[in-house]
Formats: structure tokens, C-alpha cells, sequence
């Protein structure tokens, strides 16, 4: 959007390491430096590099997108970090231009990022005040709440195989079946379902233009073989320990070699209705009933990078955009596609399982596969034992970054529940004894779980309080009195303090 509106972009790329951000911004002379996000650690990259703006001295604006981004966060996390320079969150590419041509026009920059910082002071003290509001159960209350199910009863069938099972070289024909387009088109702004999207009044002459130039280039990719597939899935007897599920080496189930950590949601529920955690869905060792878990990695990515470089080397970014969008299509159909297998063949608890590909997109299917960091396991990090227990790195060739997104891009890992009562649900928003008792779990300290599970936090972390303090300060110097430090310093109090210092900066929020 910004080059065809003759902005000079240099795209450096994915994954990129915010020093290597600063030093090319530095070296280039950039006027702006634009950071998208995909998954949640992302945010926490783009609030370090931040800080990093801010120690640097830097003055340069900052935009920020991408689908896990948005206004709260940016004005709640990343603004108060950078007071050098405006910080704008743009959620939609089509906005860029004219927040660019604003930051970058000498007589409209100061009044706009002005604007912009005093729109996200009053975003950020809403936010503060809404989340002290809202109050959730107990961890205990919730655990009470659990989805009960009869293990028993039901008892779990064993896999065909335990263990990792590898698959190089997938075939790329059988995964286009699986393709589901509607988030294909989403990637173009294009909004609604398809098929129909094609025959819509407003927006269809437009898809069909794009689905068929899809379908042209998704051949040659199919017949040219332009992306390699490769998957790693694995078995393992498990049992549920409280909200964890542990994973045992053989069916002895002597031998623990990994431990999944789940979450629980602590909204209070209707009559009827349950506080559910992964767990839930595994027979808990005290039951005796045998259970088993499973997990996955597939990718369609490899070699994606190298084409989608071919095409942008030729100036052709549309082609380069397509091409990313349909290995993202062929990953998410690789890991439909290997599910249903799963169902069928490699578990085999519905072997009779007849479902179309347009079924198996609305999820009509016994079993769940929940990957970490989607809503029913917001915790990113559990990727690790995904990747551990299936050596991903050297069995499918993906690799997991220090802030846990995989690469190549195209690529999607989870975990693989048979129960027919499991099901997809969200956690939802946790309380600080669940963060508590999580860290515990994960040998974490409480700031470490703050910060993994940040997004999803019913409470303000002490750290963030002492900035959003400092930033309430700086935002509204003449309702804020600056406090004489160090005896007014609030970074060391109690979370939840409420001293006098912490009373007036409230106060002025709310009325703020
Ligand atoms: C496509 C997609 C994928 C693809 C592609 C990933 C990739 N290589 O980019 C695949 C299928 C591979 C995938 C995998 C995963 N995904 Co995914 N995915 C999505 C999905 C459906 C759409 C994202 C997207 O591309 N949108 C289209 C683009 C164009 O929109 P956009 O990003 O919002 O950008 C717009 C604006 O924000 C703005 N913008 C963006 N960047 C910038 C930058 C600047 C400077 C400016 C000015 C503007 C701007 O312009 C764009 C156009 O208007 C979202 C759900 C959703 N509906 O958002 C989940 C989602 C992002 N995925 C999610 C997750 C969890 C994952 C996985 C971790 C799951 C897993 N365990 O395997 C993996 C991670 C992959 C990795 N490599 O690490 C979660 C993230 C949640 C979270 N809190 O972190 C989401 C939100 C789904 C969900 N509801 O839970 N995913």
C-alpha cells in the first residue's frame, strides 16, 4: 500500500531481531519504522524494541499492525516504553498512507502524534479501569467447575502406533483438496465466506479475479512441486494430573518424559455450564483408565520463501503475496488433512469417518487439535514440548524461534485429543492465582508467566502498573502532581497497592 503510493519500503523480512531493525533504520535513514505482528510473543518483541528506540535516543515513528496487534495493546504496552517519538497502531494496511503522510509532514507531525498519545493516555487508563471491574472465580471455585466425564465409560482407544511417525515429501495434489478459502481471502481484506463470496454484489468480481489467479498459480505450485510438505506426528500414553497431562514413555506409564501445562477458565459460568482446561479432556492418572495424547507439526512452507523472493526480485509483490497466502492455505490443509488421517488410520478412533472436506472445515469431528497459542491454550511456549517430544527441528525440518513462532512461516503444531466429548473453547481472562499456580507448574517465576501470558491477564502485573503510573504522569502533567521520588516511587509496591500516590493517579485516570 505504501509503495504504490510512492514510499520507499525496504522489507527486511520475518523474524527479524530488533537490533537488526534499529541498526538498518539507523543506516538507511528511515523515516518510519514499521513492525507487523502475527502471534502474541511478537508483541513483546515490538515493546522491547520499543525500549530499545527510547534508550537509543531515537526520534523516528513508530507503526505497529499485524493480526494479534491493536489499539489497547499498543497504547498500553509499546507507547510508554518510546517517548522519543509517536507511536500508531494501524489495523488496517489501507490506513498506512495517510498516517504516514501525517507523521512525515513538518506542519501536521507534532499536533498528530500528539493527538495519537493523547487518544492512547485515555486507551490505556480505560483499560486499567475496566480490567480492575471485572472479577473471575477462583482457581479452586473454577477446578470445582471442571467438565466431568465418564473415563470409564468411555475409555479411550489406543493408537495403532506410539511414538513419532514422519512424512517427507507430501503429496501437495492431495492437500489442495483441503484448501478452506474463506481465510484466503481475509489475507486481501476481502470479507465473507467462501463460495459465496465469488457471486457477492460488492466485493465478488474481485474475488473471482483473485481465486482464479489462486487456482492458476496453486497448479503450477502442485505440478512444479514449488513447496516441499513434510509432518511429524507422535503418540504417547498420558494421564491428566490436575491441569496437567502428563506424558509417559510407554504403557507401564513409569516413565514421565513431558509434561503438558493447560489453563483453565475462570469466567463465572451459567448453571450447566463448565470451567474447562485441556486436562479435562485426558483420564486423570487417580481414574486408572489408560489415555493416550497426541501431537503434530506440519509444514508446507519449505522452499515458500525462495519463490515469494523470486517473484519480489522481479518487482512483482502481488505474485509474492500470492504465493505466501497459498502455502499458508496448503499448511492449514496439511494439518486438517493429517488430523482426519489421524481420526481414521493413525489413532483409529473413528475409522468409519466419512466427512467431507467443507465438514471437516466446520469442525464436524470427533477429537480436538488445539494448537498452543490459539484461544484454548493461549500459553505460546508449549510448543517446546510439541517440539521436543516430536524432534521436530530434525524430523519435519521446522524450527521453533526464541519467542516461539515457527519457521518457515507455513507451519502449524498442536496437540491431538480423541475424547468425544473434548471440544474447543477459550480460557478467557485468568486471575493471579491461576498465574500463580501456573508459574509453580512451569518452574516459572510470576513475572515470567506475566509476561508469556500477558494477553491474557484479568489483572495488572505490578510492572505495569509502576509504568502505566509513570506514563499517566508524563501524559497529564498538570492533573499529576510529580511525585518527590524516592519516597513516592509506586515501581516497588504491592500489586493492588492503594496508597495515596496510587489513589490520585486513578482518580485522574478515571476522570480521564
Ligand atoms: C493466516 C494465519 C496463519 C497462517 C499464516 C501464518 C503466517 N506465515 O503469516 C498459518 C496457517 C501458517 C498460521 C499458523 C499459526 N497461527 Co495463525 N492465523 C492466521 C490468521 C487466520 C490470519 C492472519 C493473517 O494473515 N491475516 C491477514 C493479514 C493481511 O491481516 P493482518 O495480519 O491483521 O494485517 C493487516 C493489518 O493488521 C495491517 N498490518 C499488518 N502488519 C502491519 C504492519 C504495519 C507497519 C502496518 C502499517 C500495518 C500492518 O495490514 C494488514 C492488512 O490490512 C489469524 C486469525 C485472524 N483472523 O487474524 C491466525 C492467528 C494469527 N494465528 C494464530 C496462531 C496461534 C498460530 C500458530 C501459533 C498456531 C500453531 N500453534 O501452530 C501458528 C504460528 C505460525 C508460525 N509460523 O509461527 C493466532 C494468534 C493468537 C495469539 N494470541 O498469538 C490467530 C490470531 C488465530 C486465533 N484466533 O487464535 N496462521
Amino acid at each position: 500500500m505504501l509503495q504504490c503510493n510512492n514510499f520507499e519500503v525496504i522489507d527486511l523480512g520475518v523474524m527479524v531481531p530488533a537490533a537488526k531493525i534499529i541498526e538498518t533504520a539507523r543506516a538507511e535513514g528511515a523515516d518510519i519504522i514499521g513492525l507487523s505482528g502475527l502471534i502474541t510473543p511478537s508483541l513483546d518483541e515490538m515493546s522491547f524494541l520499543a525500549g530499545e528506540l527510547q534508550r537509543q535516543g531515537m526520534t523516528v515513528p513508530l507503526l505497529i499492525g499485524g493480526a494479534t496487534t491493536s489499539r489497547v495493546h499498543t497504547a498500553v504496552k509499546i507507547d510508554p516504553n518510546y517517548r522519543g517519538g509517536p507511536v500508531v497502531h494501524v489495523n488496517d494496511a489501507s490506513r498506512a498512507v495517510g498516517v504516514a503522510s501525517s507523521l512525515l509532514s513538518p506542519e501536521r507531525r507534532e499536533a498528530y502524534a500528539a493527538e495519537v498519545r493523547a487518544d492512547y493516555a485515555k486507551i490505556s487508563a480505560a483499560h486499567f479501569r475496566a480490567q480492575a471491574d471485572k472479577k473471575r472465580l477462583k482457581l479452586a471455585d473454577a477446578r470445582a467447575n471442571a467438565p466431568v466425564i465418564d473415563f470409564a465409560g468411555t475409555p479411550p482407544k489406543k493408537p495403532t502406533f506410539l511414538g513419532i511417525r514422519s512424512f517427507a515429501d507430501y503429496n501437495l495434489a492431495e492437500l489442495a483438496d483441503y484448501i478452506d478459502w474463506t481465510p484466503f481471502f481475509q489475507t486481501w481484506e476481502l470479507t465473507g465466506r467462501y463460495p459465496a463470496i465469488l457471486d457477492d454484489p460488492k466485493v465478488g468480481e474481485v474475488a473471482r479475479s483473485l481465486y482464479d489467479d489462486a487456482r492458476k498459480m496453486l497448479d503450477r505450485i502442485v505440478k512444479e512441486n514449488w513447496f516441499k510438505a513434510q509432518a511429524t506426528i507422535g503418540f504417547w500414553p498420558a494421564n491428566a494430573a490436575g491441569d496437567d497431562i502428563v506424558v509417559y514413555a510407554d504403557d507401564s506409564r513409569k516413565q514421565p518424559i513431558a509434561t503438558f501445562h493447560t489453563l483453565r477458565q475462570q469466567l463465572e459460568k451459567r448453571e450447566g455450564r463448565f470451567n474447562s482446561a485441556l486436562a479435562d479432556f485426558i483420564a486423570p492418572a487417580s481414574s486408572g483408565v489408560p489415555d493416550y495424547i497426541g501431537a503434530f507439526v506440519v509444514t508446507a512452507g519449505i522452499g515458500e520463501d525462495v519463490i515469494a523472493d523470486r517473484f519480489r526480485n522481479a518487482h512483482d509483490d502481488y505474485s509474492s503475496i500470492l504465493c505466501k497466502a497459498l502455502a499458508d492455505r496448503l499448511a492449514e490443509a496439511f494439518a486438517e488433512r493429517m488430523h482426519a488421517r489421524v481420526r481414521r488410520e493413525f489413532w483409529g478412533y473413528a475409522p468409519d469417518e466419512t466427512l467431507s472436506p467443507d465438514q471437516l472445515i466446520l469442525e464436524q469431528y470427533q477429537g480436538i487439535r488445539p494448537a498452543p497459542g490459539y484461544p484454548a491454550q493461549p500459553d505460546h511456549t508449549e510448543k517446546a514440548t510439541v517440539f521436543a517430544l516430536l524432534d521436530a527441528e530434525k524430523t519435519a525440518g521446522v524450527k521453533l524461534t526464541e519467542s516461539y513462532a515457527m519457521w518457515p512461516g507455513s507451519s502449524v503444531s498442536g496437540l491431538y485429543f480423541s475424547h468425544p466429548e473434548s471440544f474447543y473453547f477459550g480460557v478467557g481472562k485468568i486471575e493471579r492465582d491461576q498465574v500463580e499456580d501456573y508459574a509453580a507448574r512451569k518452574g516459572w517465576s510470576v513475572a515470567e508467566a506475566e509476561r508469556w501470558l500477558a494477553p491474557v491477564l484479568n489483572y495488572i502485573p505490578t510492572q505495569d502498573q509502576s509504568a502505566q503510573d509513570r506514563h499517566l504522569r508524563e501524559a497529564m502533567p498538570t492533573l499529576a502532581p510529580a511525585p518527590a521520588a524516592p519516597a513516592n516511587d509506586v515501581s516497588s509496591h504491592p500489586p493492588g497497592c492503594n496508597c495515596a500516590v496510587h489513589l490520585a493517579y486513578r482518580k485522574k485516570a478515571a476522570r480521564a
